[in-house]
Protein backbone atom coordinates (compact mmCIF):
# COMPACT_ATOMS: atom_id res chain seq x y z
CA UNK A 1 0.00 0.00 0.00
CA UNK A 2 1.13 3.26 -0.83
CA UNK A 3 1.72 6.07 1.98
CA UNK A 4 -0.79 8.51 2.94
CA UNK A 5 0.49 11.90 2.40
CA UNK A 6 0.47 13.78 6.28
CA UNK A 7 1.16 17.09 6.39
CA UNK A 8 1.98 18.70 9.81
CA UNK A 9 0.44 22.47 11.11
CA UNK A 10 3.28 23.77 8.72
CA UNK A 11 3.72 22.17 5.56
CA UNK A 12 7.66 22.47 4.79
CA UNK A 13 7.72 20.81 1.05
CA UNK A 14 5.38 23.36 -0.64
CA UNK A 15 4.87 22.53 -4.63
CA UNK A 16 5.61 19.03 -4.30
CA UNK A 17 3.26 16.32 -4.35
CA UNK A 18 3.31 12.60 -4.21
CA UNK A 19 6.09 11.42 -6.29
CA UNK A 20 4.66 8.81 -8.70
CA UNK A 21 5.83 6.66 -11.30
CA UNK A 22 5.89 8.02 -14.89
CA UNK A 23 8.08 5.58 -16.84
CA UNK A 24 11.63 5.99 -18.18
CA UNK A 25 10.69 8.06 -20.76
CA UNK A 26 9.14 10.88 -18.59
CA UNK A 27 11.02 14.04 -18.68
CA UNK A 28 9.47 15.11 -14.99
CA UNK A 29 12.63 15.30 -12.35
CA UNK A 30 9.88 14.97 -9.36
CA UNK A 31 9.12 11.62 -10.85
CA UNK A 32 10.19 7.24 -10.60
CA UNK A 33 11.15 6.24 -14.39
CA UNK A 34 11.49 2.94 -12.97
CA UNK A 35 10.36 2.38 -9.10
CA UNK A 36 7.17 1.47 -9.93
CA UNK A 37 5.94 -0.12 -6.61
CA UNK A 38 3.32 -2.31 -7.81
CA UNK A 39 5.28 -3.81 -10.78
CA UNK A 40 5.94 -7.59 -10.01
CA UNK A 41 8.92 -9.03 -10.52
CA UNK A 42 9.64 -12.82 -9.98
CA UNK A 43 6.35 -13.00 -7.53
CA UNK A 44 6.74 -9.77 -5.71
CA UNK A 45 6.33 -6.36 -5.87
CA UNK A 46 9.25 -4.13 -6.51
CA UNK A 47 7.71 -2.04 -2.79
CA UNK A 48 8.50 -5.55 -1.11
CA UNK A 49 11.53 -6.95 -3.04
CA UNK A 50 13.39 -3.32 -2.20
CA UNK A 51 12.05 -2.06 1.32
CA UNK A 52 13.48 1.76 1.04
CA UNK A 53 13.97 3.49 4.07
CA UNK A 54 14.98 6.99 4.43
CA UNK A 55 17.49 7.72 6.87
CA UNK A 56 16.53 10.90 9.78
CA UNK A 57 20.57 12.07 10.11
CA UNK A 58 21.53 12.57 6.58
CA UNK A 59 18.61 14.10 5.50
CA UNK A 60 17.03 15.80 8.56
CA UNK A 61 19.82 16.53 10.67
CA UNK A 62 22.88 17.30 8.19
CA UNK A 63 22.81 21.09 6.92
CA UNK A 64 26.05 20.09 4.71
CA UNK A 65 28.51 21.12 7.53
CA UNK A 66 32.48 19.84 6.75
CA UNK A 67 35.08 20.10 9.05
CA UNK A 68 36.32 23.02 6.94
CA UNK A 69 32.98 25.17 7.30
CA UNK A 70 29.40 25.10 8.48
CA UNK A 71 26.39 23.70 6.98
CA UNK A 72 24.68 25.51 3.95
CA UNK A 73 21.27 24.97 3.78
CA UNK A 74 18.88 26.35 6.17
CA UNK A 75 15.79 24.20 6.63
CA UNK A 76 12.83 25.74 8.60
CA UNK A 77 12.22 22.94 10.52
CA UNK A 78 15.10 23.59 12.56
CA UNK A 79 14.13 27.49 13.25
CA UNK A 80 13.16 26.62 16.83
CA UNK A 81 15.12 27.55 19.41
CA UNK A 82 13.58 25.18 21.47
CA UNK A 83 15.38 21.66 21.24
CA UNK A 84 12.54 20.02 21.92
CA UNK A 85 9.99 21.92 19.58
CA UNK A 86 12.42 21.90 16.74
CA UNK A 87 12.62 17.96 17.39
CA UNK A 88 8.46 17.84 17.01
CA UNK A 89 8.74 20.40 14.01
CA UNK A 90 11.39 17.69 12.41
CA UNK A 91 9.03 15.02 13.38
CA UNK A 92 6.58 16.94 10.73
CA UNK A 93 9.04 17.43 7.98
CA UNK A 94 10.34 14.07 8.61
CA UNK A 95 6.70 12.11 7.71
CA UNK A 96 5.26 14.72 5.14
CA UNK A 97 8.84 14.11 2.82
CA UNK A 98 8.27 9.97 3.96
CA UNK A 99 4.94 10.06 2.43
CA UNK A 100 5.14 12.63 -0.31
CA UNK A 101 8.09 10.49 -0.98
CA UNK A 102 5.89 7.39 -0.90
CA UNK A 103 8.73 5.35 0.72
CA UNK A 104 7.71 2.72 3.28
CA UNK A 105 10.67 3.06 5.83
CA UNK A 106 12.64 5.16 7.79
CA UNK A 107 15.48 4.67 10.24
CA UNK A 108 16.75 7.40 13.04
CA UNK A 109 18.96 7.12 15.89
CA UNK A 110 17.77 8.54 19.20
CA UNK A 111 19.54 11.80 19.24
CA UNK A 112 18.51 12.33 15.43
CA UNK A 113 14.88 12.09 16.90
CA UNK A 114 14.83 13.70 19.81
CA UNK A 115 17.46 16.34 21.61
CA UNK A 116 20.61 15.40 24.27
CA UNK A 117 19.23 16.32 27.94
CA UNK A 118 20.93 17.51 30.69
CA UNK A 119 21.06 13.70 32.03
CA UNK A 120 19.89 10.08 31.23
CA UNK A 121 16.28 11.12 32.40
CA UNK A 122 16.30 13.90 30.63
CA UNK A 123 17.19 12.66 27.52
CA UNK A 124 14.40 9.41 28.14
CA UNK A 125 11.66 11.80 28.75
CA UNK A 126 12.03 13.78 25.75
CA UNK A 127 12.68 10.34 23.54
CA UNK A 128 9.71 8.94 24.63
CA UNK A 129 7.92 12.51 23.94
CA UNK A 130 8.57 12.17 20.30
CA UNK A 131 8.22 8.54 19.85
CA UNK A 132 4.65 8.98 21.47
CA UNK A 133 4.32 11.53 18.58
CA UNK A 134 6.27 9.21 15.66
CA UNK A 135 4.21 6.29 16.22
CA UNK A 136 0.95 8.66 15.91
CA UNK A 137 2.35 9.80 12.26
CA UNK A 138 3.40 5.98 11.16
CA UNK A 139 -0.20 4.95 12.10
CA UNK A 140 -1.85 8.09 9.93
CA UNK A 141 1.12 7.92 6.85
CA UNK A 142 1.71 3.64 7.28
CA UNK A 143 5.53 3.96 6.79
CA UNK A 144 6.86 2.26 8.76
CA UNK A 145 10.36 1.75 10.89
CA UNK A 146 12.74 -0.33 9.18
CA UNK A 147 15.17 0.07 12.65
CA UNK A 148 16.19 2.52 14.99
CA UNK A 149 19.57 2.66 16.65
CA UNK A 150 21.57 4.77 19.26
CA UNK A 151 24.04 7.46 18.57
CA UNK A 152 27.17 6.41 20.80
CA UNK A 153 29.34 8.26 19.06
CA UNK A 154 29.11 12.38 19.00
CA UNK A 155 28.65 12.98 22.78
CA UNK A 156 32.07 13.91 23.66
CA UNK A 157 31.66 11.10 26.46
CA UNK A 158 32.06 8.29 23.76
CA UNK A 159 35.75 9.76 22.20
CA UNK A 160 37.49 6.73 23.82
CA UNK A 161 34.39 4.55 22.54
CA UNK A 162 31.08 3.16 24.08
CA UNK A 163 30.65 -0.27 25.36
CA UNK A 164 34.95 -0.55 24.28
CA UNK A 165 35.42 2.42 26.62
CA UNK A 166 38.42 1.88 29.12
CA UNK A 167 35.99 3.79 31.93
CA UNK A 168 33.33 1.49 33.01
CA UNK A 169 31.08 4.65 33.92
CA UNK A 170 30.96 5.54 30.22
CA UNK A 171 29.88 2.01 29.29
CA UNK A 172 27.23 1.85 31.96
CA UNK A 173 26.03 5.42 29.84
CA UNK A 174 25.93 4.02 26.75
CA UNK A 175 23.92 0.70 27.92
CA UNK A 176 21.22 3.21 29.53
CA UNK A 177 21.61 4.92 25.99
CA UNK A 178 20.81 1.83 24.03
CA UNK A 179 18.28 0.05 26.79
CA UNK A 180 15.85 3.25 25.82
CA UNK A 181 16.89 3.16 22.40
CA UNK A 182 15.53 -0.67 22.22
CA UNK A 183 12.32 0.27 23.92
CA UNK A 184 11.49 3.04 21.28
CA UNK A 185 12.49 0.51 18.83
CA UNK A 186 9.79 -1.74 20.24
CA UNK A 187 7.23 1.00 20.78
CA UNK A 188 7.34 1.73 16.70
CA UNK A 189 7.63 -2.11 15.98
CA UNK A 190 11.15 -1.80 14.36
CA UNK A 191 11.98 -4.36 12.02
CA UNK A 192 15.31 -4.63 12.85
CA UNK A 193 17.69 -2.94 15.71
CA UNK A 194 21.13 -1.82 14.74
CA UNK A 195 24.38 -1.48 15.73
CA UNK A 196 27.24 0.65 14.16
CA UNK A 197 30.07 1.10 16.70
CA UNK A 198 31.43 4.02 15.99
CA UNK A 199 34.19 4.34 18.35
CA UNK A 200 34.63 1.13 18.81
CA UNK A 201 37.96 0.50 18.06
CA UNK A 202 41.33 2.44 18.48
CA UNK A 203 43.93 4.82 17.18
CA UNK A 204 47.08 3.73 19.65
CA UNK A 205 48.09 0.23 20.34
CA UNK A 206 50.14 1.06 23.26
CA UNK A 207 47.34 2.50 25.55
CA UNK A 208 44.51 -0.08 24.43
CA UNK A 209 44.02 -3.71 25.93
CA UNK A 210 42.11 -4.89 22.34
CA UNK A 211 41.34 -8.18 24.09
CA UNK A 212 39.66 -6.28 26.97
CA UNK A 213 37.94 -3.98 25.13
CA UNK A 214 36.40 -6.67 22.47
CA UNK A 215 35.20 -9.23 25.26
CA UNK A 216 33.40 -5.91 26.78
CA UNK A 217 31.73 -5.37 23.64
CA UNK A 218 30.23 -9.11 23.13
CA UNK A 219 29.25 -8.52 26.45
CA UNK A 220 27.54 -5.59 25.78
CA UNK A 221 26.10 -6.67 23.09
CA UNK A 222 25.03 -10.04 24.89
CA UNK A 223 23.29 -8.23 27.56
CA UNK A 224 21.99 -5.55 24.94
CA UNK A 225 20.38 -8.84 22.66
CA UNK A 226 18.82 -10.20 26.42
CA UNK A 227 17.43 -7.29 27.13
CA UNK A 228 15.47 -6.29 23.90
CA UNK A 229 14.46 -10.12 23.75
CA UNK A 230 12.56 -9.73 27.39
CA UNK A 231 10.62 -6.35 26.32
CA UNK A 232 9.18 -8.39 23.06
CA UNK A 233 11.78 -7.22 20.28
CA UNK A 234 11.38 -10.30 17.90
CA UNK A 235 13.73 -9.09 14.62
CA UNK A 236 17.35 -9.36 14.13
CA UNK A 237 19.87 -7.23 15.62
CA UNK A 238 22.32 -6.13 13.24
CA UNK A 239 25.80 -4.84 13.13
CA UNK A 240 27.47 -2.50 10.55
CA UNK A 241 30.72 -3.00 9.56
CA UNK A 242 32.83 -0.59 8.50
CA UNK A 243 37.18 -0.67 8.76
CA UNK A 244 38.10 2.78 9.99
CA UNK A 245 36.79 6.32 10.48
CA UNK A 246 36.35 7.27 12.88
CA UNK A 247 39.02 5.49 14.62
CA UNK A 248 41.94 3.68 13.18
CA UNK A 249 41.49 0.95 13.90
CA UNK A 250 37.83 -0.41 13.65
CA UNK A 251 36.58 -3.53 15.58
CA UNK A 252 34.05 -4.36 12.83
CA UNK A 253 36.27 -4.27 10.35
CA UNK A 254 34.16 -5.57 7.14
CA UNK A 255 31.78 -8.97 6.62
CA UNK A 256 34.20 -11.49 7.22
CA UNK A 257 35.58 -9.89 10.74
CA UNK A 258 31.79 -8.98 11.99
CA UNK A 259 30.92 -12.61 11.56
CA UNK A 260 34.12 -14.01 12.96
CA UNK A 261 33.57 -12.01 16.07
CA UNK A 262 30.12 -13.05 16.11
CA UNK A 263 31.13 -16.90 15.95
CA UNK A 264 33.94 -15.96 18.18
CA UNK A 265 31.23 -14.63 21.27
CA UNK A 266 28.46 -17.02 20.33
CA UNK A 267 26.14 -14.29 19.37
CA UNK A 268 25.34 -15.81 15.58
CA UNK A 269 21.81 -16.25 16.75
CA UNK A 270 20.59 -13.39 17.50
CA UNK A 271 22.96 -11.13 15.35
CA UNK A 272 23.43 -10.36 11.29
CA UNK A 273 24.97 -8.20 9.30
CA UNK A 274 23.99 -4.44 8.39
CA UNK A 275 26.27 -3.76 4.95
CA UNK A 276 27.06 -0.62 3.87
CA UNK A 277 28.43 0.01 0.71
CA UNK A 278 30.82 2.85 1.09
CA UNK A 279 32.23 0.76 4.00
CA UNK A 280 32.53 -2.22 1.85
CA UNK A 281 34.83 0.08 -0.21
CA UNK A 282 36.52 1.58 2.32
CA UNK A 283 37.72 -1.91 3.41
CA UNK A 284 39.17 -2.56 -0.22
CA UNK A 285 36.40 -5.40 -1.14
CA UNK A 286 33.65 -4.30 -3.75
CA UNK A 287 29.85 -3.56 -2.27
CA UNK A 288 28.97 -7.11 -3.73
CA UNK A 289 32.16 -8.83 -1.93
CA UNK A 290 30.89 -8.01 1.26
CA UNK A 291 27.03 -8.78 1.20
CA UNK A 292 28.06 -11.87 -0.62
CA UNK A 293 30.49 -13.18 2.48
CA UNK A 294 27.62 -11.75 4.47
CA UNK A 295 24.94 -13.85 2.51
CA UNK A 296 27.07 -16.99 2.38
CA UNK A 297 26.71 -16.85 6.41
CA UNK A 298 23.24 -16.49 6.36
CA UNK A 299 24.34 -13.44 8.09
CA UNK A 300 22.73 -10.60 5.29
CA UNK A 301 20.19 -9.03 7.01
CA UNK A 302 19.90 -5.01 5.67
CA UNK A 303 21.90 -2.91 3.32
CA UNK A 304 22.83 1.17 3.81
CA UNK A 305 22.52 1.98 0.12
CA UNK A 306 25.05 4.82 -0.66
CA UNK A 307 28.14 4.87 -2.57
CA UNK A 308 31.68 6.03 -1.69
CA UNK A 309 33.83 8.56 -4.10
CA UNK A 310 36.53 6.34 -6.42
CA UNK A 311 39.22 8.80 -5.47
CA UNK A 312 38.29 9.79 -1.88
CA UNK A 313 39.59 7.89 0.91
CA UNK A 314 36.65 8.66 3.06
CA UNK A 315 33.06 8.06 3.84
CA UNK A 316 30.77 10.65 1.20
CA UNK A 317 28.02 8.57 1.62
CA UNK A 318 26.27 9.51 -1.97
CA UNK A 319 23.62 8.47 -3.41
CA UNK A 320 24.00 5.18 -5.09
CA UNK A 321 23.31 5.39 -8.63
CA UNK A 322 25.80 3.88 -10.73
CA UNK A 323 24.12 0.99 -12.02
CA UNK A 324 26.72 -1.75 -12.54
CA UNK A 325 27.14 -1.65 -8.33
CA UNK A 326 23.56 -1.98 -7.79
CA UNK A 327 23.16 -4.65 -10.29
CA UNK A 328 25.92 -7.01 -8.90
CA UNK A 329 24.41 -5.81 -5.61
CA UNK A 330 20.45 -6.77 -6.72
CA UNK A 331 22.14 -10.29 -7.96
CA UNK A 332 23.08 -11.53 -4.46
CA UNK A 333 20.29 -10.36 -2.72
CA UNK A 334 18.34 -12.02 -5.10
CA UNK A 335 20.68 -14.68 -5.29
CA UNK A 336 19.81 -15.18 -1.15
CA UNK A 337 16.06 -15.59 -1.91
CA UNK A 338 15.25 -11.54 -0.89
CA UNK A 339 15.18 -9.54 2.31
CA UNK A 340 13.17 -10.91 5.18
CA UNK A 341 13.11 -8.19 7.95
CA UNK A 342 15.75 -5.80 6.07
CA UNK A 343 15.20 -3.14 3.23
CA UNK A 344 17.68 -0.74 1.60
CA UNK A 345 18.40 2.37 3.91
CA UNK A 346 19.63 5.12 2.38
CA UNK A 347 22.37 6.25 4.19
CA UNK A 348 23.33 9.11 1.82
CA UNK A 349 23.29 12.73 1.69
CA UNK A 350 23.43 15.58 -0.88
CA UNK A 351 26.21 17.30 -1.80
CA UNK A 352 27.35 20.44 0.37
CA UNK A 353 26.54 22.70 -2.50
CA UNK A 354 23.21 21.15 -3.19
CA UNK A 355 20.96 23.71 -1.79
CA UNK A 356 17.60 23.35 -3.28
CA UNK A 357 15.15 22.29 -0.69
CA UNK A 358 13.88 19.66 -3.51
CA UNK A 359 17.48 17.91 -3.54
CA UNK A 360 16.64 15.67 -1.02
CA UNK A 361 13.89 14.41 -2.89
CA UNK A 362 16.53 14.32 -5.96
CA UNK A 363 18.76 12.51 -4.23
CA UNK A 364 16.23 9.47 -3.37
CA UNK A 365 14.34 9.50 -6.51
CA UNK A 366 17.92 8.69 -7.92
CA UNK A 367 18.80 6.02 -5.63
CA UNK A 368 15.31 4.52 -5.34
CA UNK A 369 15.50 4.39 -9.43
CA UNK A 370 18.37 3.02 -9.91
CA UNK A 371 17.79 -0.01 -7.48
CA UNK A 372 14.62 -0.56 -9.23
CA UNK A 373 16.16 -0.84 -12.15
CA UNK A 374 18.58 -3.00 -10.99
CA UNK A 375 16.09 -5.23 -9.62
CA UNK A 376 14.53 -5.58 -13.30
CA UNK A 377 18.11 -6.10 -14.74
CA UNK A 378 19.38 -8.68 -12.36
CA UNK A 379 16.20 -10.74 -12.48
CA UNK A 380 16.40 -11.21 -16.02
CA UNK A 381 19.86 -11.87 -15.90
CA UNK A 382 19.48 -14.53 -13.24
CA UNK A 383 17.30 -16.11 -16.06
CA UNK A 384 20.25 -16.05 -18.71
CA UNK A 385 20.94 -19.63 -19.73
CA UNK A 386 24.76 -19.03 -20.48
CA UNK A 387 25.10 -16.32 -17.36
CA UNK A 388 23.92 -18.89 -14.79
CA UNK A 389 25.43 -21.65 -15.83
CA UNK A 390 28.81 -20.68 -16.44
CA UNK A 391 29.33 -20.32 -12.67
CA UNK A 392 27.79 -23.73 -12.09
CA UNK A 393 29.57 -25.44 -14.33
CA UNK A 394 32.82 -24.65 -13.46
CA UNK A 395 32.14 -26.61 -10.54
CA UNK A 396 30.56 -29.56 -12.33
CA UNK A 397 33.87 -31.66 -11.14
CA UNK A 398 32.38 -31.84 -7.21
CA UNK A 399 29.09 -32.92 -8.71
CA UNK A 400 29.66 -36.46 -9.09
CA UNK A 401 32.36 -39.57 -8.43
CA UNK A 402 35.96 -38.56 -6.88
CA UNK A 403 34.47 -35.04 -6.21
CA UNK A 404 31.44 -35.44 -4.65
CA UNK A 405 33.14 -38.02 -2.50
CA UNK A 406 35.67 -35.00 -1.23
CA UNK A 407 32.92 -33.04 -0.62
CA UNK A 408 31.53 -35.28 1.79
CA UNK A 409 34.71 -35.66 3.64
CA UNK A 410 34.93 -39.21 1.88
CA UNK A 411 38.63 -38.81 0.52
CA UNK A 412 42.00 -37.88 2.63
CA UNK A 413 45.47 -36.75 1.12
CA UNK A 414 46.39 -40.19 0.59
CA UNK A 415 43.55 -41.17 -1.88
CA UNK A 416 43.97 -37.65 -3.55
CA UNK A 417 47.37 -38.25 -4.63
CA UNK A 418 46.39 -41.13 -6.26
CA UNK A 419 43.86 -39.71 -7.98
CA UNK A 420 46.20 -37.43 -8.78
CA UNK A 421 48.32 -39.82 -10.49
CA UNK A 422 46.08 -41.75 -12.02
CA UNK A 423 44.50 -38.86 -14.08
CA UNK A 424 47.05 -36.68 -15.14
CA UNK A 425 47.72 -32.94 -15.56
CA UNK A 426 45.18 -31.15 -15.20
CA UNK A 427 43.17 -29.83 -18.33
CA UNK A 428 43.11 -25.92 -18.25
CA UNK A 429 39.84 -24.12 -17.50
CA UNK A 430 39.19 -20.95 -18.34
CA UNK A 431 36.98 -18.58 -16.15
CA UNK A 432 35.29 -16.87 -18.64
CA UNK A 433 35.08 -13.63 -16.66
CA UNK A 434 35.18 -11.41 -20.09
CA UNK A 435 32.09 -13.73 -21.52
CA UNK A 436 30.19 -12.52 -18.44
CA UNK A 437 31.31 -8.99 -18.08
CA UNK A 438 29.97 -8.62 -21.74
CA UNK A 439 26.58 -10.40 -21.64
CA UNK A 440 25.75 -8.23 -17.94
CA UNK A 441 26.66 -4.92 -20.17
CA UNK A 442 23.84 -6.38 -22.77
CA UNK A 443 21.75 -6.29 -20.13
CA UNK A 444 22.09 -2.68 -19.08
CA UNK A 445 19.49 -1.03 -20.69
C1 LIG B 1 28.23 5.90 9.77
C2 LIG B 1 27.02 5.10 9.52
C3 LIG B 1 25.93 5.21 10.54
C4 LIG B 1 25.14 3.97 10.75
C5 LIG B 1 24.12 4.05 11.86
O1 LIG B 1 29.21 5.73 8.82
O2 LIG B 1 26.92 4.41 8.54
O3 LIG B 1 25.11 6.28 10.18
O4 LIG B 1 24.46 3.60 9.59
O5 LIG B 1 24.69 4.41 13.07
CO1 LIG C 1 25.35 3.33 7.69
Amino acid sequence: MSAKIVVGKREYFKGIARISYEGPTSTNPLAYKYYDEDRKVDGKTLRDHLRFAVCYWHTFCGGGGDPFGPGTRHYAWNESSDPLQQARDKLDAAFEFFSKLNAPFYCFHDRDIAPEGRNPEESERMLKEIVKLAKEKQEASGVRLLWGTANLFSHPRYMNGAATNPDFAVVAHAAAQVKVALEATVELGGANYVFWGGREGYSYLFNTDMKREREHMAMFLRKSAEYGRGIGFKGPYLIEPKPMEPSKHQYDFDSATVIGFLREFGLEKDFKLNVENNHATLAHHSFAHDLQVAADAGMLGSIDANRGDPQNGWDTDQFPILLYDCVEAMLVVLGMGGFTTGGFNFDAKIRRNSTDLEDIFLGHIGGMDAFARALLIASELRKDAVFGRVRRERYASFDKGEGARFERGELGLKELRDIAAKAGEPRLSSGKQELLENIVNQYLR
